[in-house]
Parts: C-alpha cells; structure tokens; sequence
C-alpha cells in the first residue's frame, strides 16, 4: 500500500521537535512491504498549500497522521492546538475523498474518544504505540475489532478495543530518520531524541504516561540504540540529541551500557535526558558524563516529604539533596522542574522548595539551572490520579473531557501566582522571538 504520514504541528510556542513516533513507526511499515511518504506541518511556511501538494502527488491508499501533542501543559501559553489539528485533517480529507484516515500519537490515545467526536474526518484510531498494530490494521483495514488498541466508527458509535498488552521493545526496522529533515531540527538543542526504553514503572499524580504507555518497562538493546545513533551521526552529522525515556537512568545498568557501548564507539555526542535522584550513583555519572552527558534533567516536581508521597514521586527530600551533593562532587550540571499550589501545597512545603532552591543554587552555582518555566501550575490530564483527586475536591466535575485545559491551582495561592505566570509568558514570548530570528526554519504560520 502507499501509505502517507502527516506530522500535524506540535506547538506554537515551543521549539519543534523531530516525529520521532512516525520515523520508528515508518520502519515498521517498510519491513511490512509498504511504500512510505511523509510530510511534516511542522517546518516551514504555507503549510495546508505544501500539505495539499504532498497529498495530490503520493495518491496515498492510506493516510497516517500523528497528534503528538494536544495542548501546552503552560497556562498563558498557545493553549488549544485542537482546531489546528482539525484543519489539517479537513485539508487532507478534502484532497482524499476515499482514502481512510488512521490518527495516532500520544495527544490523540490521551483523548482519543474526545476526538474523534470533535474530528469526523478520523476514520479510525491506534492507540499507544504503532509498530505493530498499524501494519496489523493495514492488514484487515475491514476488521479492526479484531486489533488490541484499536478504535473506529460503527454506525455512529465510536467503539475501541482497549489499550493494547505492552510488547517488548526492540526496532526490528531501521527507523525511517530521512523521511523529515533531520538537520532542520538538529538545529534546536533538544530537537533530535532517541528511544532507549519504553515505560515508567512510577505512577506519578499528574501523570499519564503510565496510562499511555504503561508501567511495565522495556529496554532496547543498547547496541541497537547506539547503532541507530551512529546512524544519525553519520548520514547527519548529529552533534547533539536527547534520550526520550521517561527516566533514562532506570535501570542504572541499562543507562550505564549504553554510556559504555558510546564510548567504545568512540562517539562524540552531546546529550541530555530525564534521570531520578534516587539511587544516584557517583561512578554512573561520571561514565554519563565522559559519554557525553551534558546536564540531567530532574522533575521532583515538589520538594516536601509530605508531597513527595502524596504525589508518588517514589522520592524523599534527602534524595533530592543527595543528587545536588553527587553533582557538585563529579562536575555535572542539572536542570530542574518544579510545580506549585497543587495537591497538597501548604506554606511549609513552599518553604521547603525555596530552601531546596536556596542550598542548592550555593552549591552548584551556574551548574543549577531551573527550567525556563519552572513556575508551572499542574494542568489536569485525563486518566490520572489527579483527575479523581480534583473530582474529590470540587475542582472539577466527573464528566469534565479536559479537553479544554484546566488546572490545579487552587484559591488564595492561585491569585498570588497570576501576576507571576503572566510575566513568564512575556518572558517566553520573548524568547521563542529571539528564538525564531535565529532559526527562521522553526518559523510556523
Ligand atoms: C521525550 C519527551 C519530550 C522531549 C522531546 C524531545 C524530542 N526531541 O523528541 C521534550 C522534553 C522536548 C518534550 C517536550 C514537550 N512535551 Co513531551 N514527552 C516526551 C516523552 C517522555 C517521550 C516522547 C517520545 O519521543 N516518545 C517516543 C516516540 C517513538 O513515541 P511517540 O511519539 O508517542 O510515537 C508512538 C505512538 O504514539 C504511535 N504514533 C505516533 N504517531 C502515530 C500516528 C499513527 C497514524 C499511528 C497509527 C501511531 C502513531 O506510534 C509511535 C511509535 O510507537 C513523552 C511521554 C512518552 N512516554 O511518550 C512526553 C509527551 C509526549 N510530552 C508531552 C507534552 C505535553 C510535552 C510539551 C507540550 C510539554 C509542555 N511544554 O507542556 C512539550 C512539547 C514540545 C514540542 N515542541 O512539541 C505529552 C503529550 C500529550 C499531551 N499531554 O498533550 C507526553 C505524552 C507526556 C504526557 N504524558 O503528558 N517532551
Ligand atoms: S516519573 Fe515521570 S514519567 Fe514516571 S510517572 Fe512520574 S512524572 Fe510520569
């Protein structure tokens, strides 16, 4: 089959990242026997005009398209991306009477009833991942309950098959990287990612990902993750990238033999990705860092004991300060991201963070970096723990999609924080600006 697809835009205020779902999911589909097209909406200027062209030339039997992201987790920001994504599968409707539309990616599964409402253009769902079910649809396109994952229109209805059982995680396929311009979103510093494991064993309050792609984890051969970067090197010039991995340093013998097998290698690589200060060991960032490792991020998201629990963050107070103390003694830098007024706040727990802040920043100095927009609020996602815990306490209504972003940011801190979120949004703003100036490839209409 000809199959097309299409990388709807991930953001507007946010640097693009590379459709990494669909260059793994593109593999999958050549070793399956099909001819494969992309386009990607995300680079460049005249987008509906380009995506119309791409759909006139491939005449595409089937059409994949992939919603990564369904809105900005930052209040202030571009916050509805749904009517973006409506636009696009109009566009390519209106150019394809008969080809069947088949959305994927996390912003659609984390919504997927919701839009398919929204969105009749969609003619069927995969939920999670797509290496194996997207081929297996392929297959019998008339018989999709037959699919784990699965969702489609029968008479009105929309009906889905369920999430599908976690398969191991290994890319029997070359990932498809030439299909997008690697080298436009190289560009960006974390542009360009790889998947070295898929899950999170965690279960975090505010978080879907354990809904998304589950709890069980599943490593990837670190000699295929390294060749697939020795790849990127090569046809590339790759310099630097991220590892997508919800943690990257659990299991710490996983990270570790990838770090090894790059420095066999001998490769050369700047990269960064998300680790938990538990179990931090000195030796293990030491080996990072000479394989590369330019700074961890951490997402302890709260810094009281009290929160730590409520939220499931896995983590104690002292293990937030033994990850600073590991840092100032091997060298590294660190990114951190912090949330406030959600679950649990008080006046002590803010105390708390700034005193983590406080020591933190004496200790490491330059080395301890925030996240530009550390100063979140916590968007309440579908299909968390957090959905039930703001049901529980009147923030939300039982019936509320979500879909329209909502956040847990109780009264009276809530009034406190207005004036700060709206000066971060100027200071964003500005940013992406300068940002955009300097990459006018990034540039979106
Ligand atoms: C790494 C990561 C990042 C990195 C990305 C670096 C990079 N260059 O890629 C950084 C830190 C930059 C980042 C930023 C953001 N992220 Co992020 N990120 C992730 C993370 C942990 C991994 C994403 C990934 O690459 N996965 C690997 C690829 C292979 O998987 P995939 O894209 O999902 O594709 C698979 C399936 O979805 C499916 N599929 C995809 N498309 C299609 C299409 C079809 C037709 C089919 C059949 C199947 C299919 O098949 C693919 C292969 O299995 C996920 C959580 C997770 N576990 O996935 C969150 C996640 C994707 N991020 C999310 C969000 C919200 C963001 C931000 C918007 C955060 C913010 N500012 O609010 C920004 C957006 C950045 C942008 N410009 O788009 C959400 C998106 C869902 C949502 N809530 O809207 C996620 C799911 C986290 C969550 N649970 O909320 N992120
Ligand atoms: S550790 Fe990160 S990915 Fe895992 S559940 Fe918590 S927030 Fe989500």
């Amino acid at each position: 089959m000809r199959v097309l697809l299409v990388q709807t835009k991930t953001l507007l205020d946010e640097p693009p990242i590379f459709p990494l779902g669909l260059a793994y999911l593109a593999g999958a589909l050549r070793a399956a026997g099909h001819q494969v097209y992309g386009h990607d909406c995300n680079l460049g200027i005249g987008d509906s005009r380009a995506l119309r062209r791409a759909v006139v030339t491939v005449r595409p039997d089937v059409i994949g398209v992939s919603i990564r992201n369904i809105k900005n987790a930052r209040p202030g920001m571009h916050l509805s991306t749904v009517q973006e994504h409506q636009a696009v599968l109009r566009t390519i409707r209106e150019q394809a009477a008969n080809a069947p539309i088949v959305v994927g990616g996390s912003g659609f599964s984390l919504y997927a009833q919701e839009l398919m409402k929204e969105i009749p253009e969609i003619d069927l769902g995969v939920f999670g991942e797509g290496e194996q079910t997207f081929p297996a649809l392929l297959a019998d396109l008339d018989n999709p309950g037959s699919l784990e994952g699965v969702l489609w229109r029968d008479d009105g209805a929309i009906r889905f098959t369920g999430r599908s059982t976690p398969v191991p995680f290994g890319l029997s396929e070359r990932p498809a990287w030439g299909l997008f311009d690697v080298r436009a979103y190289a560009r960006e510093p974390m542009g360009i990612a790889v998947q070295a494991k898929r899950g999170c064993a965690l279960d975090c309050i505010h978080c879907s990902n354990h809904y998304l792609f589950q709890r069980t984890l599943r490593v990837r051969e670190p000699g295929q993750v390294v060749d697939e970067l020795e790849q990127l090197v090569r046809d590339y010039g790759l310099s630097a990238f991220m590892f997508a991995d919800e943690i990257f340093n659990h299991p710490r013998s996983h990270a570790d033999a990838i770090a090894e097998e790059m420095l066999r290698r001998g490769l050369k690589l700047r990269w960064t990705g998300w680790f938990k200060e538990r179990g931090l060991a000195e030796e293990s960032v030491m080996l990072w860092r000479r394989a590369g490792c330019q700074a961890m991020f951490f997402s302890p998201d709260v810094a009281s004991d009290e929160l730590l629990d409520l939220w499931g963050k896995g983590l104690r107070e002292e293990d937030l300060y033994h990850a600073v103390e590991i840092l100032r003694r091997t060298g590294m830098s660190g990114e951190w991201n912090f949330m406030i007024n959600g679950p649990g706040e008080t006046s002590e727990s803010l105390a708390k963070l700034g005193r983590f802040l406080l020591r933190s920043k004496l200790k490491l100095g330059g080395r301890f970096r925030l996240n530009g927009c550390f100063v979140l609020v916590v968007r309440i996602y579908p299909h968390t723990r957090l959905q039930a815990y703001a049901v529980e306490h009147g923030v939300i209504e039982a019936d509320d999609d979500l879909l329209e972003p909502v956040y847990y940011n109780p009264a009276p801190m809530s009034s406190r924080i207005a004036p700060l979120l709206a000066a971060l949004g100027a200071v964003w703003r500005t940013r992406q600006f300068v940002r955009v100036l300097k990459n006018p490839a990034t540039y979106r209409d």
